[in-house]
């Protein structure tokens, strides 16, 4: 009765090799029978110290063809990193990085998970693997008060790439702080051989303060209650793997990421800009869906992405969700080195578009945020600043010169209009501006959305910048003249930030 439901299926199934009996073991994707199949027996030979590696670095294959035990030794630090340019957070960790550091084993494998946390933590905590059979993923056998450590031990049943989190209460607090990361459960014939693995994820991070606020910033809970971060961001900081930490490769190289979503709250929309995914393995599961575009990663899931490059330049990773990726930090660059394919791209590069202020570094706003804070704020500091954030901001339609484009946008570069009644300006930005203006005898009619979202000392900065550069004189503006001519104007309701 078996032998004949099996014919049927059979004669029925699109694809032949789904029924061939002998199958070499790279096709065998299809059909491993999930964990009733994963248990290879006891582990052989000596006990194995996995390797662990901090983002954006994978571990090497496992090369092994028989079950190990593998010991992974994993530490919670609690500490403060940059969030983004001169703006502090104190994320808590395993492994000292946000995510944490890339777990990969072998299916079969029986892992026996030391879980350390640092004495000097304020926290318990604790960790579930999604790639754990048991209740609680690992969470209710590792609760570690500071200065303590446990272990458990599991069998790696289920091969797939998996998330991991810390599960202490409140959950969604330690999630929100970076405690997750990923594990590797590698089929029994490993991955197939590529030139570069990287190892990404996103998160969503809720602040007191606005998006790139300076200083330390605490952790809101509100907002996270509300599920409205300040921040989206690929490996727990805005320049995790953007100007000198891009990650970097050549044409005609064969590429795949493990990315996972970290959340707490949000789900991704993966996109690599330039490229197409030849082969993703969605969910992080077994099947693979083959040229996409963009790949839905939920929160607690993960991803594992293939493509090789063509053609040289800046790729730009985004969640499509596309104010995260301009207006929250969702946005981190692979750099193509190699000769141009102009059979296939042309070889304008248009990355500034796209990456706007995060082609140059944001230091400069960072030494004038902190000058201000010791009161000893120069000029000269807020010009350097001020030039830093017009990139990408007002460039856009300005231009970089403050030359603008003749018949659409305005000059700000010897401009009779701005020259006129420097602090006009600052209405401007804050407001936008409509209606028919002359500058330097020639009429412009057009609009100049408002520029709100802007914190006052990047207003203050901008336009300091603006008024003092490309042969312009004038004063330097305050940060207080700022918040005061916002606190005075009545913005539409949609303005407001
Ligand atoms: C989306 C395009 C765009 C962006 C971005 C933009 N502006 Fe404008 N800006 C305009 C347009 C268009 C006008 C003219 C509006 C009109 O016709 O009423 C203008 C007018 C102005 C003026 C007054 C006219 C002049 O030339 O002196 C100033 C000052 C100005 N912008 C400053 C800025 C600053 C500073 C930024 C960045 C914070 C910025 N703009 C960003 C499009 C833009
Ligand atoms: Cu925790």
């Amino acid at each position: 009765m078996k032998k004949l439901i099996t014919l049927l299926v059979c004669a029925t199934a699109l694809s032949l090799t789904a029924c061939a009996p002998e199958k070499p073991a790279s096709t065998r994707v299809a059909d491993t029978g999930g964990s009733r199949k994963g248990d290879f027996g006891p582990p052989q030979g000596e006990p194995i110290k996995a390797v662990l590696t901090s983002p954006p670095h994978v571990p090497p294959p496992t090369n092994r063809n028989y079950p190990a035990k593998v010991i992974v030794e994993l530490e919670v630090i609690e500490k403060d990193m940059e969030i983004a340019e001169g703006v502090s957070y104190t994320f808590w960790t395993f492994g000292g990085t946000v995510p944490g550091s890339f777990i990969r084993v072998r299916q079969g494998d029986t892992v026996e998970l030391h879980l350390k946390n640092h004495p000097s933590s304020k926290m318990p905590h604790n960790i579930d693997l999604h790639g754990v059979t048991g209740p609680g993923g690992g969470a209710a056998s590792t609760f570690t008060a500071p200065g303590h450590r446990t272990q458990f031990t599991f069998k790696a049943l289920n091969q797939g790439l998996y998330v991991y989190h810390c599960a202490t209460a409140p959950v969604g607090m330690h999630v929100a702080n970076g405690m997750y990361g990923l594990i590797l459960v590698e089929p029994p014939e490993g991955m197939s051989p590529v030139d570069h693995e990287y190892y990404v994820m996103q998160g969503d991070f809720y602040t007191v303060g606005k998006y790139r606020e300076k200083g330390h910033q605490p952790f809101d809970m509100q907002k996270a209650i509300d599920e409205n971060p300040t921040y989206v961001l690929f490996n727990g900081a805005e320049t995790s793997m953007t100007g000198p930490n891009a990650l970097q490769s050549k044409t005609g190289q064969h590429i795949r990421m493990y990315v996972g979503n970290g959340g707490p709250n949000l789900v991704s929309s993966f996109h690599l800009i330039g490229e197409i995914f030849d082969k993703v393995q969605y969910e992080g599961g077994t099947h693979f869906q083959e040229n996409v575009q963009t790949t839905l990663i939920p929160a607690g899931g993960a991803v594992t992405v293939e493509y090789h490059t063509e053609v040289p330049g800046s790729y730009v990773m985004v969640d499509h969700s596309i104010f995260r990726a301009f207006n929250k930090g969702a946005l981190a660059i692979l750099q193509v080195e190699g000769a141009e394919q102009p059979q296939i791209y042309s070889g304008k590069q248009v990355d500034e578009m796209y990456i706007g202020d995060k082609v140059v570094s944001l230091a400069p706003v960072a030494v004038a945020a902190s000058a201000r804070e010791t009161g000893t704020l120069t000029k000269a500091q807020q010009v350097a600043a001020g030039g830093v954030l017009f990139k990408g901001t007002c460039s856009t339609c300005h231009q970089d010169d403050g030359a603008g484009l003749p018949n659409v946008f305005p000059p700000l570069a010897k401009s009779d209009y701005l020259l006129k009644d420097p602090k006009h300006a600052i209405e401007v930005v804050l407001n936008g501006l409509t209606g028919p203006v002359t500058v330097n005898g020639n009429t412009y009619n057009s609009v100049m959305p408002p520029m709100s979202q802007l914190t006052d000392d990047e207003v203050a900065n901008i336009l300091t910048y603006v008024l003092n550069s490309w042969g312009n004189t004038g004063p330097a503006i305050s940060k207080q003249e700022v918040a005061k001519v916002r606190a005075t104007t009545k913005r539409s309701e949609g303005a407001a930030h």
